[in-house]
């Protein structure tokens, strides 16, 4: 039985497990509408399940995580409001990661401007 909250990779699990596609996975919550029960080689079952959430969400930061996360469907959130409240979460977590050469283009891009004025924005474009 394979249960968690909505887009966290349930189906794609499954799919992995069964070394074909026999579930619909996709980067948007909400996707698979019904149980869906597979046998694996040996005789064993696996349950995909659709996502499950707590009924009520009371404390905002969760209901944000979730969001950030992408539990919830982007019809009922607010997107700029939650993108900010990502960055904000990555910046307070992540700091060093965030400003690391490859995760910063902001960063490459000045690196690239440094030396010999070609940007790898401009080499990657050109590819
Ligand atoms: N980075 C990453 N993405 C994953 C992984 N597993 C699933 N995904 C992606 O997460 C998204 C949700 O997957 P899905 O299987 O539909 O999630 P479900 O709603 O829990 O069934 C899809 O875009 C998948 O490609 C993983 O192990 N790593
Ligand atoms: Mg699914």
């Amino acid at each position: 039985m394979i249960v968690g909250i909505p887009n966290v990779g349930k189906s794609t699990l499954v799919n992995t497990l069964m070394g074909r596609k026999v579930a619909d996975a996709s980067n948007v919550p909400a996707v698979t509408k019904m149980q869906q029960r597979v046998m694996l080689n040996g005789g064993i079952a696996l349950v995909d399940n659709p996502g499950i959430m707590w009924p009520k969400i009371e404390d905002a930061d969760a209901a944000s995580r979730l969001a950030f996360a992408g539990c919830i469907p982007d019809s009922a959130i607010d997107r700029e409001l939650v993108a900010l409240f990502g960055a904000e979460q990555l910046m307070q977590r992540y700091p060093a990661l965030l400003m690391a050469p490859a995760s910063c283009p902001s960063r490459r891009l000045s690196e690239g401007r440094t030396s010999g004025g070609r940007s790898s924005v401009r080499q990657s474009a050109a590819s």
